[in-house]
């Protein structure tokens, strides 16, 4: 054809919070009208990775599909971190030269490459000596993202001042900073000093967020107004689910017909991400609490960090009285669950949700109001985020993972809190209208890629 083709090539990181907004904006590209090259390091961390990939080169043949095979990870990520995913974004750092070749025989020529938020450093320097125009995708909200691109400049006096004021965004209390940036010789601390610096060398920062949702924070950006030589802040989000996400089993989709049974806004659904344990005692606490709460549930629990090595029973943990009720008034899964096809279910009235940034914008997408839990890292900022908008609560005294025990009376009236008001769930209907605005005709995530096409049509 007379109209050169649009590349883009996407290099994803470690876990399913990286991977499936990727994988989103991949489809989105297409639909778009880009050919699309999909470069996956090997091999995934997790079960869930090999399966979601797998899924979407079948449902999308037409990718141009590259194994990137990582060098085994080293005895100075180790000393950093025990964590699986962060020595997988390690490792993927250290192997990233290995893509130079790759890179340089791809055809058509890349118009553009999109890379995670965690591999600006190893990744610029090949990018520039191709001369091939280069984005990240930050894969949580633009108030984090503030946060990072602002938190080098003030990283010294962070670790001892109540709270950082990021100019015309938020003021982050100390005790929402993610704690691990708090220690300056953590994997993480070192990738937010050693990369932050370098975000005006990016030709853009693509955010799953939207107008609606971060408008005041995009604005901020976009002006200078937080640090001062950005490249441009595209809200392309909210990025929506997908159908090659569905869950099948020898090829057919497996639905949860339990909540076809339950009434209308009832059911509270809980999970707190891919990538997070909870203690056993903390297991415990939340059965009492949603038992205690008076509403039926549904609930993801995950013991393990890395979906490999969870094992299967839950009885144990919980104990025969306990169980006994649980049944009585929930469904306790302990597998993988398509968590939009839960949320868009009418039977779901509320989400406990660790505030991960994607379960956020599912939230947002399918207006479902959520008990904030933070855990880790960027949580508590998203939390923020949703209970000053009006869309949720958030318990902020109940502290980061295993900092205590909260208990299930707690727990059981934080629920009863979200599912009663009123207010709560008129926000969460606004907030679902301005997400499926932002990506309609004219919306500000449509424009935002028409903007980027253009650009990379030159
Ligand atoms: Br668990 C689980 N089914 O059973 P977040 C998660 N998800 O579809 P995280 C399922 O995984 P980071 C399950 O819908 C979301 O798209 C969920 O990402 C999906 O949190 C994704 O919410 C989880 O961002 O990642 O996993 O803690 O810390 O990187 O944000």
């Amino acid at each position: 054809s007379l109209v050169p083709m649009t590349h883009v090539a996407l290099l994803p990181s470690s876990g399913m919070g990286h991977l499936t907004p990727f994988l989103r904006l991949a489809a989105l590209l297409l639909h778009n009208q880009c050919h699309v090259t999909l470069i996956t390091p090997q091999p995934t961390v997790t079960k869930s990775e090999e399966v979601l990939l797998s899924q979407f080169f079948s449902s999308f043949p037409q990718v141009n599909k590259i194994e990137f095979h990582l060098l085994p990870s080293n005895e100075n990520d180790a000393s950093a971190t025990t964590d699986a995913f962060y020595l997988q974004f390690a490792s993927i750092r250290r192997s990233s030269h290995l893509l130079s070749p790759l890179l340089a025989s791809l055809s058509p020529p890349l118009s553009a490459f999109i890379y995670d938020m965690t591999l600006i450093s190893p990744i610029l320097p090949i990018v520039e000596s191709l001369c091939v125009p280069h984005y990240i995708l930050f894969t949580s909200s633009a108030t984090m993202f503030s946060f990072f691109s602002y938190f080098p400049s003030v990283a010294a006096s962070a670790s001892s001042s109540d709270v950082v004021e990021i100019p015309e965004v938020a003021a982050i209390p100390r005790s929402s900073i993610p704690p691990l940036l708090l220690k300056p010789n953590s994997l993480f601390s070192k990738i937010f000093m050693e990369d932050s610096p370098k975000l005006k060398k990016l030709h853009g920062v693509l955010l799953n967020t939207f107008e609606g949702l971060e408008g005041n924070v995009l604005k901020a950006l976009n002006n200078g107004k937080v640090v001062k030589e950005l490249p441009p802040i595209y809200g392309v989000g909210p990025f929506a689910p997908c159908e090659f996400e569905k869950i099948e089993q020898n090829g057919v989709a497996t639905p949860l017909s339990w909540l076809d049974d339950q009434p209308d806004g009832s059911v509270v659904y809980v999970s707190f991400g891919s990538r997070t344990a909870i203690g056993k005692d903390q297991i415990r606490e939340i059965g009492e609490g949603l038992v205690r709460s008076g509403y039926k549930f549904l609930w993801v629990v995950k013991e393990k960090k890395v979906d490999r090595e969870e094992g299967e029973g839950l009885d144990e943990v919980l104990g025969f009285e306990l169980m006994k009720g649980i049944k009585e008034n929930g469904l306790v899964v302990k597998k993988w669950v398509d968590q939009s096809e839960i949320l868009s279910h009418k039977s779901v009235g509320g989400f406990v949700s660790h505030c991960g940034w994607n379960s956020v914008i599912e939230a947002a997408w399918f207006g479902v109001p959520i008990m904030g839990w933070p855990q880790i890292g960027d949580q508590k900022i998203n939390a923020e985020l949703i209970s000053k908008g009006g869309w949720g609560v958030w318990k902020k005294e109940w502290g980061w993972e295993g900092e205590c025990v909260v208990k299930g009376e707690e727990i059981g009236e934080a629920i009863k809190e979200m599912m009663n008001n009123e207010s709560i769930g008129i926000k969460a209907t606004q907030v679902k209208e301005a997400a499926r605005n932002a990506i309609s005709v004219g919306g500000g995530s449509m424009v935002a890629i028409q903007e980027l096409k253009e650009v990379w049509k030159k």
